[in-house]
């Protein structure tokens, strides 16, 4: 059974750029709200089969591995929240991205520089509507950290993650009109995916280090998922919105 056919299950989606700041903002949101939060596997796509790194080789020959490492990602985001979803008890999930943010962000903006071929974007895109229809999982909401590229850059690189050194500013710029074009233009997107609500925040400046920051962000997220939940969550006292 998928996660979207569990009663009393919601799931939200945390999305933005590279380097946006979405693991650090789920660490302070696990600490605020009762969610149970599932961090994006990049681990799984660091250390595959012996020194085969998937992700290394994505960066360093990106149209020979850009639909081998979509695949891969599709299935480790769906695999990661499932087996979450039997550990934990709570009923909100929080996940740093989903196979949303693959095919609105990063397959299209492959296949549009050239680095899926017309027949790899067909196929990635049919057995991608096959799954989401049949078996996957509509997230409740999106919360889009919207960053400034260049912020983004900086902060990329002050996490120095060795596989990303080459990624570049331009990227960061067509990663970022993409996720505008999905989340705020809902440009050339399926209807029920339209229909999911979306929370903006504006992430520019630094939260890491500001409590204040953080509490602003933290509950424009609690209001957010209350909204969703005000017809349901009071009946459900295992549901704390902090505020
Ligand atoms: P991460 O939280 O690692 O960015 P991310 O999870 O969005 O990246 P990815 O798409 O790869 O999953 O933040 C990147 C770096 O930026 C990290 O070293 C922490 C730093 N940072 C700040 O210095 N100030 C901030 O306000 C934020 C949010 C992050
Ligand atoms: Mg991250």
């Amino acid at each position: 059974m998928t996660i979207s056919k569990q009663k009393n299950k919601a799931f939200f989606v945390v999305d933005g750029n590279i380097g946006a700041g979405k693991t650090t903002f789920l660490r302070i949101l696990s600490d605020y709200l009762h969610a149970h939060v599932v961090y994006e596997p990049t681990d799984k796509w660091q250390t595959i089969v012996g020194t085969e790194n998937l992700l290394e080789n994505f960066y360093r020959d990106t149209p020979r591995w850009a639909y081998t490492f979509q695949s891969y990602a599709f299935i480790t985001r769906i695999i990661e929240q499932e087996s979450h979803a039997y550990q934990f008890a709570q009923p909100i999930q929080i996940l740093e991205r989903s196979v949303f943010s693959d095919r609105y962000c990063f397959a299209k903006n492959c296949y549009e520089l050239g680095f899926m071929t017309e027949l790899e974007w067909k196929l990635y895109q049919d057995w991608f509507s096959w799954l989401v229809d049949n078996y996957v999982i509509r997230p409740n909401g999106f919360i889009y950290l919207r960053v400034d590229p260049i912020i983004c850059h900086q902060r990329l690189t002050k996490r120095h993650r060795h596989e990303e050194s080459g990624v570049s500013l331009d990227y960061l710029e067509r990663l970022h009109q993409k996720h505008e074009d999905w989340l705020i233009h809902k440009l050339d997107v399926a209807p029920y995916v339209k229909d999911i609500p979306v929370l903006v925040l504006n992430c520019n400046q630094d939260f890491e280090s500001s409590e204040l920051e953080q509490k602003n962000l933290m509950e424009s997220v609690a209001n957010f998922i209350d909204q969703w939940m005000k017809i349901d969550w009071k009946k459900n006292p295992s549901v704390t919105i902090v505020r």
